[in-house]
């Protein structure tokens, strides 16, 4: 049997009988986007989208420089590093086999721990059009009440004392224009690429925010040479797991130490307010909007909801994974109600057809048996999910006197979900940068419900609503009697 080959520049010629090989010329690609956040997401979706650009459209000028400012990301670094930036793309669909791409769009990387003013330089490099982020929820720092730029949080506070040494993505992105401007260099576009309502206009006030403590005197430069346009995105994009680079070894012969699995759907929606002239994405797919509000709740109360839901509710019976969880009747069933009856009446009843469509591609995109999307990814992190992802729809809900059962159901049993252990009796781990506080309220809410819905940075005021406790504190006392099988069985057919 034969070798698997190593995944780099110069062996990369030699699997194009395999799979798809980039066919343009790598070394006349310009670097011209700078995307912070290398994560799996980013490489199965803007990473994708201009590697089919300059594929099929000669969209060579705009090829991306990969940063990463975490020391967590280490790994990708070195990975990304020693393959010259290339990548397999494994797309997996429910009905058809794997098409696997070799993606060579990323033809730069710097790794800001090893080197934070080579991170600063290159923002700052005339060539640099736009810089996109990936960064994740809590990458935006974010005060849950307000839902404001959260300046006490001890990350930008030390950057706001130490501004020449920057850790955040704010710190770096204000040395980088402090240099552009310095060089008589022009701004340029920021383009979140991240699951938050609004996240261009989110990451413009969080940076003019952090901006106007240290140095406000220089807003008036920033807001006449940036712009950020909102953005929805979307593609299911799971961890990559063993089995999967197992696979590429033994089915393709390819060495890549860290491949991306994603499913076949995938969609962009952009708010066309670019700095500089943009990429033609349209010509791969993107859509361009005046105004992303309607795309933006659609997509994060239906898909990240419904995910958030399935993640929760799967993990307390014991499912491991997204599809598992959908291909179950009852939870699906639950997961539909909940869709049908709180959300979409929310939604702009003008977009309805589109709505129910985007609702029933969603369904089988969840049941994706081939997409081993874990419910550990889609729980983690879930203080700064749950308050972007649902609770918007139990205000919406609330103030408008409308149903709100499914909704509180779902908050009693993430309640239930801090007890770490599954309804088969298995134990699981809880990962959340406030996880001592979400495990703590979660034990004393067994003698008092309500402590649990008293961690103001998740929930804010809620916790004086009665309407809502009322409801919240019924249907945690029936989970934390029975399975949450039963619970959701009993709820399909008559609530609770
Ligand atoms: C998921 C998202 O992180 C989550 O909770 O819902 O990563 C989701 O898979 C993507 O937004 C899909 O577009």
């Amino acid at each position: 049997m034969q070798n698997p080959v190593y995944l780099n520049i110069e062996n990369v010629e030699s699997l194009k009988n395999r799979v798809s090989t980039p066919t343009f010329d790598r070394d006349k690609v310009m670097t011209s986007i700078a995307h912070i956040g290398v994560s799996n997401f980013h490489r199965a979706h803007q990473a994708y989208y201009m590697h089919e650009l300059m594929e099929k459209h000669g969209g060579l000028n705009y090829g991306i420089c990969g940063i990463d400012l975490l020391d967590a990301d280490r790994k990708i670094y070195n990975v990304l590093k020693d393959q010259d930036g290339l990548y397999t793309l494994i797309v997996k669909d429910a009905n058809e086999s794997d098409h696997v791409k070799i993606i060579g769009s990323i033809v730069e990387y710097f790794f800001g721990p090893e080197n934070p003013m080579a991170v600063i330089e290159r923002l700052a490099h005339p060539d640099i059009e736009i810089i996109s982020l990936t960064i994740a929820e809590d990458g935006y720092h974010l005060n849950e009440i307000t839902g404001e730029f959260d300046q006490e949080n001890p990350v930008v506070a030390e950057d706001v004392k130490n501004p020449f040494y920057p850790k955040t993505v704010f710190g770096y992105l204000f040395q980088a224009f402090k240099l552009r401007k310095s060089r008589g260099l022009t701004g340029c576009t920021i383009l979140s690429c991240d699951n938050i309502k609004g996240n261009g206009d989110t990451v413009k006030e969080s940076f003019f925010n952090y901006v106007n403590k240290i140095e406000p005197e220089f807003l008036s430069w920033l807001k006449e040479n940036t712009t950020f346009p909102n953005s929805m995105v979307d593609r299911i994009t799971p961890l990559t797991r063993s089995e999967d680079i197992d696979t590429l070894k033994n089915n393709f012969l390819i060495d890549d130490q860290w491949p991306v699995v994603c499913e076949s759907f995938t969609n962009w929606i952009i708010e066309d307010n670019f700095f500089h002239e943009r990429p033609q994405w349209e010509k791969g797919g993107v859509q361009f909007v005046e105004h992303i509000e309607f795309y933006d709740k659609m997509k994060l109360q239906l898909l990240n909801a419904g995910h958030t839901i399935l993640g929760i509710l799967g993990t307390l019976q014991g499912y491991k994974t997204v599809s598992e969880a959908a291909n179950d009747e009852d939870f699906m069933y639950f997961l539909k109600t909940y869709m049908d009856e709180e959300v979409i009446p929310v939604l702009d009843k003008a977009e309805v057809h589109l709505v129910e469509k985007y609702k029933s591609t969603l369904i089988t995109r969840f049941k994706n048996p081939f997409i081993y999307d874990s419910l550990s990814r889609i729980c983690d992190e879930s203080s700064t999910k749950v308050p972007i992802f649902i609770l918007p729809t139990v205000k919406a809900q609330l103030s408008k006197d409308k149903v709100i059962d499914r909704v509180a159901f779902v908050i009693a049993a993430w309640c239930k979900y801090y007890d770490g252990v599954d309804d088969q009796g298995k134990a699981y781990k809880v990962s959340d940068s406030i996880s001592n506080v979400l495990i703590r309220r979660a034990t004393q809410s067994q003698q008092d419900p309500i402590k649990f819905l008293e961690i103001e940075s998740v929930f804010g005021d809620l916790n004086t609503n009665p309407v809502f406790i009322e409801k919240y504190v019924r249907y945690l006392h029936h989970i934390r009697e029975r399975t949450i099988k039963d619970c959701i069985k009993d709820f399909n057919v008559n609530l609770l």
